[in-house]
């Protein structure tokens, strides 16, 4: 039995994009207080769990989370003083019932989740564990593969690049550490390169640089090109991993594609496919999140049949970390994998599920951050603690994405020679 509960208490902080986010304190009658805060989305699913936003005016254009706040205070905490902080999921129930909502819109996602994660990191702490080890058993031991995102475009920017993001896998290093170090010097080697041709070494959202490149392509080549200059092999040390978030570029969520920013033109549902086969066949792909807009379930379905033997098709928007759609995609083979952001659904247990999920169905996992961050490294145990091997935590700068690649050096570093590094 772990500790009781004596205290929840939220309050307004800002993410790292400067806009307010929900931090919330958790106390227990050992004496342990934690505390863990959310991170908040750009380039959201339309089936997202709320994100509770205040709406006022006249504070932060409209973005604060008082309300929020004032849930946790008001209306979660009462009920969960004196509850036993390892009963997570009794406690994560308890909060979904009391907002009584699919889209937990009357309490907010924000609100919830900021109680389950501080919750978790409380009854770890209470009983003196890790919370990767607290969350995935004394077995649970292999450090994810990172996917760094170093070129930033779509929502996550201000160029002409519509794909989102462009990630650097270091899947043939033979370490944790190693394979940060190589993608690391890819980052840099990559401003190097930019810096050169005269283009804009500035950064995203998430950390990656936001040149204004002639295609999508220009991307990937200057990518390719940062890898072979540090001194590594494209394909067997470090590989690509994209995130079109084509909901972004798709007006009608479906089977129209504007890619207006790069001047690539109007394509269609069945274009965006045959584009896909050219870059894989081409360059050294290995997954490849969002390829298709969030309600273009039959595209993404012929995707996955004509490239899911080849790369892993990353469920994102579309499923938005949500049994109800991971459930449909298993059935209808419309992806083989799925991207797992705690914020879309807002409990850790429901993250679990999601998780599970995709094991049951043999379906890789990728736990993800959200654009906007904050310095809780929360995200780096949980990738530990959910054992799938990787992990989409941005770039090698922004201090709230590094937090997450320092906590997994940490890691690396408690495991010892016990650590697993792998990627299939
Ligand atoms: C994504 C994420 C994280 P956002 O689309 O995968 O990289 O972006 O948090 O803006 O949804
Ligand atoms: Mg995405």
């Amino acid at each position: 039995m772990t500790a009781k509960i004596t205290a929840v208490k939220a309050m307004e902080i800002l993410d790292s994009r400067g806009n307010p986010t929900v931090r919330v304190f958790v106390g227990l009658n050992d004496g342990t207080t934690v505390s863990a805060s959310v991170p908040s989305g750009a380039s959201t699913g339309e089936n997202e769990a709320i994100e509770l936003r205040d709406g006022d005016a006249g504070r932060y254009l409209g973005k604060g989370v008082l309300k929020a706040v004032a849930n946790v205070n008001a209306v979660i905490a009462p009920r969960l003083i004196g509850m036993a902080a390892g009963d997570q999921t009794t406690i994560d129930r308890l909060m979904i019932d009391l907002d009584g909502t699919p889209n937990k819109s009357t309490l907010g996602a924000n609100a919830i989740l900021g109680v389950s994660m501080a919750v978790a990191r409380a009854a770890a702490a209470s009983l003196g564990l890790p919370l990767y080890r607290y969350l995935g058993g004394t077995a649970c031991r292999r450090i994810p593969v990172p996917a760094m995102n170093i070129i930033n475009g779509g929502a996550h920017a201000d160029n002409s690049v519509d794909i989102q993001e462009f990630m650097a896998v270091p899947f043939g290093a033979p370490t944790f550490g190693e394979g940060l170090r190589s993608i690391a010097e890819t980052f840099h080697t990559l401003k190097k390169i930019l810096k050169s041709r005269g283009l804009a070494t500035g950064v995203g959202d998430e950390g990656g640089f936001a040149p204004n490149l002639a295609s999508n392509e220009e991307a990937i080549e200057a990518i390719i090109e940062a890898i072979e200059q540090a001194g590594y092999r494209p394909g067997v040390d470090i590989g690509i991993s994209l995130d079109s978030a084509a909901s972004s570029f798709s007006p009608d969520l479906s089977t129209t594609y504007e890619l207006s920013r790069s001047g690539g033109g109007r394509m269609s549902s069945a274009e965006m496919i045959a584009l896909g086969e050219r870059w894989v066949n081409s360059y050294p792909i290995l997954t490849w999140e969002d390829p298709l807009a969030e309600n273009d379930w039959e595209g993404f379905r012929l995707f996955t049949e004509k490239l899911g033997h080849r790369i892993d098709i990353v469920g994102d928007d579309i499923f938005v970390t949500n049994t109800r759609y991971i459930e449909r995609g298993i059935r209808e083979k419309t992806a083989n994998s799925v991207l797992i952001k705690l914020n879309q659904i807002g409990t850790v247990t429901e993250s679990i599920d999601a998780v599970r999920m995709c094991r049951d169905a043999g379906w890789r996992y990728f736990i993800s951050h959200r654009s906007g961050e904050t310095e809780d490294t929360f995200l780096a145990d949980f990738a530990v603690a959910m054992d799938g091997g990787q992990i989409k935590t941005g770039s090698a700068s922004r201090s709230e994405r590094i937090a997450k690649y320092n906590r997994l050096l940490e890691i690396e570093q408690e495991l010892g020679s016990t650590a697993l590094y792998y990627w299939k």
